[in-house]
């Protein structure tokens, strides 16, 4: 018996076109689906997500998988074997601060390397009401710590009056197990479409710097109060401290309305279970801070300190960041210290399907996308039109609906209609209303701001129609 023709993973890598052909790899061996594409029941998209690697990591999210029928569909694309002298193994470059980053999802779309930062495809990211660990969004500004749950202490500094703690794992799994679904999302995300109207400085975002986990970890109104806090008049703010820090020492660090912090309703809380797992290492493990309705950049991940001060996080990310301007203010002109930190976040929707710049077929269509809003305001509408903006029909909202002023997770929606025929293409856009009747802007222009956060103009998504 002959055996099968070996490749490099390189090789592989290189076939992940319709010119090319489309390889893929389960185990060690190898498979030419070119054919198949078309044919794929999950659709063309989601198989090309694979194009040139291996299955595993998706087939880890979708366990239709997990059959027989599917493997020996598979077994007929077969075309060879991975060369296994190529298995080099990993060295450890102790001089990149970055080396020791973990393993990331080859679905993530990466706007940076080091730091990673980095969001799902469209296509995946509303597939799932609660966003599987390995593809929620990861926005990191520094290399990633690798803590020692052993020995790991967080540090809760006390008032004056009080007493400070320092807290293992177990002492904090010793609090109220309290559980939460939240959506959380960067200040930038839609920051590429700002850029389109005039540079700004920042990650290039699309639609994806959002997702939605189920929180499990201790209150932190519950652990102040163990740290025998007494509101008083000069004390306004929750600091947050991370681990992670630039060659000088400097963290990364946050804070929050003490108000927010103190009050059970707003769930604030101490997060060390993301959707029933130990937090993984990108999201801040072992304990992070999830500050429902609020901003990304106040959930400080690998948590090291907690303090109650009467000013605000001197940290440059509270400071010098993540605020909002005139379009008119620029980086001559800026004075970070005349605007508040960015806290709750306004209204926002998006189209996650179909694409900008696809070709669809006529007939029915499916429009998808999410809705969200900060401060636990819940999306009551979104609105979605064909035509640019003329003529707009109401969605359906899937997903949970949620009690009043807690409305802290997204709702997924979608619209299914049929093209008016003989039309070549379609504008299609959405905008969304939220409880208290928030409404997103229609054009990014008058939103710009030098460090474009805070887009959420109605989302625009041009499509061709095949004739
Ligand atoms: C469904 C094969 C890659 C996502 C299916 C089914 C088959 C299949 C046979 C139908 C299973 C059933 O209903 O019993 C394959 C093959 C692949 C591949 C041979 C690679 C060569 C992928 C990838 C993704 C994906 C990379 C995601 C990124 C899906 C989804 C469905 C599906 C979401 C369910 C569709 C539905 O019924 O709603 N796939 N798949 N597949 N696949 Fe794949
Ligand atoms: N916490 C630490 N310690 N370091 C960071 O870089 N990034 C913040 C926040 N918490 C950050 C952090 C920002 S700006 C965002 S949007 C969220 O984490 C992203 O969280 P995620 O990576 O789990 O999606
Ligand atoms: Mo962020």
């Amino acid at each position: 018996q002959e055996s099968p023709p070996l490749y490099t993973k390189e090789e592989v890598y290189s076939h992940r076109s319709p010119e090319t052909g489309i390889w893929v790899t389960l185990g060690s061996e190898v498979f030419d689906v070119t054919e198949f594409v078309g044919l794929h029941p999950g659709g063309p998209s989601k198989l090309m997500l694979a194009a040139g690697g291996p299955l595993e990591p998706f087939w880890a999210l979708y366990a239709v998988h997990n059959q027989p029928h599917v493997r020996e569909l598979l077994a007929q694309y077969k075309i060879g074997e991975l060369n296994p002298e190529e298995n080099v193994p990993p060295t450890l470059e102790t001089s990149d601060p970055y080396a020791d980053d973990p393993m990331r999802h080859p679905a993530l779309k990466v706007n940076s390397q080091c730091p990673f930062n980095a969001e799902p495809p469209p296509e995946l990211l509303t597939e799932n009401y609660i966003t599987p660990n390995p593809i929620f969004f990861t926005r990191n500004h520094l290399p990633v710590p690798n803590l020692d749950p052993d020995t790991y202490r967080l540090h809760i500094v006390g008032p004056p009056g009080g007493q400070s703690l320092s807290l293992s794992l177990g002492d904090l799994y010793k609090f109220p197990k309290h559980e939460v679904t939240v959506t959380l999302q960067c200040a930038g995300n839609r920051r590429s479409e700002m850029t389109r109207v005039k540079e700004v400085k920042g990650l290039e975002w699309r639609t994806g710097a959002i997702s939605t986990a189920r929180w499990a970890g201790a209150r932190l109104c519950d652990v102040l109060a163990q740290a025998g806090h007494q509101l008083s008049e000069t004390e306004a703010h929750v600091c947050f401290e991370g681990l992670d820090s630039d060659p000088t020492g400097t963290a990364y660090g946050a804070s929050i309305p003490l108000a927010r912090a103190m009050d059970p309703e707003a769930e604030v809380l101490l997060a060390y279970e993301m959707n029933g797992q130990p937090l993984p290492r990108d999201h801040g493990f072992p304990v992070r801070v999830v500050v429902p309705g609020v901003v990304g950049a106040r959930h400080v991940k690998w948590l090291g300190r907690v303090s109650v001060e009467p000013e605000e996080s001197c940290s440059h990310w509270q400071r010098r960041d993540y605020k909002g301007f005139s379009p008119s203010v620029d980086w001559d002109t800026v004075d970070f210290d005349s605007a508040p930190s960015i806290q709750e976040l306004p209204i926002q929707s998006a189209i996650t399907e179909p694409q900008d710049g696809e070709t669809i077929e006529p007939g029915e269509i499916t429009v998808k996308g999410y809705a969200w809003s900060g401060g636990g305001r819940a999306v009551i509408r979104v609105d979605v039109s064909l035509d640019g903006g003329l003529t707009w029909h109401a969605a359906d909202l899937d997903g949970e609906e949620q009690p009043p002023r807690k409305a802290w997770a997204w709702r997924l929606w979608q619209l299914q209609t049929s093209v008016p025929a003989g039309q070549k293409e379609l504008n299609i856009v959405c905008k969304a209303v939220d409880d208290s009747y928030n409404v997103q802007p229609d054009t990014v222009a008058p939103i710009w701001n030098l460090r474009g956060v805070l887009s959420n103009a109605w989302h625009r998504v041009h499509v061709h129609i095949t004739p």
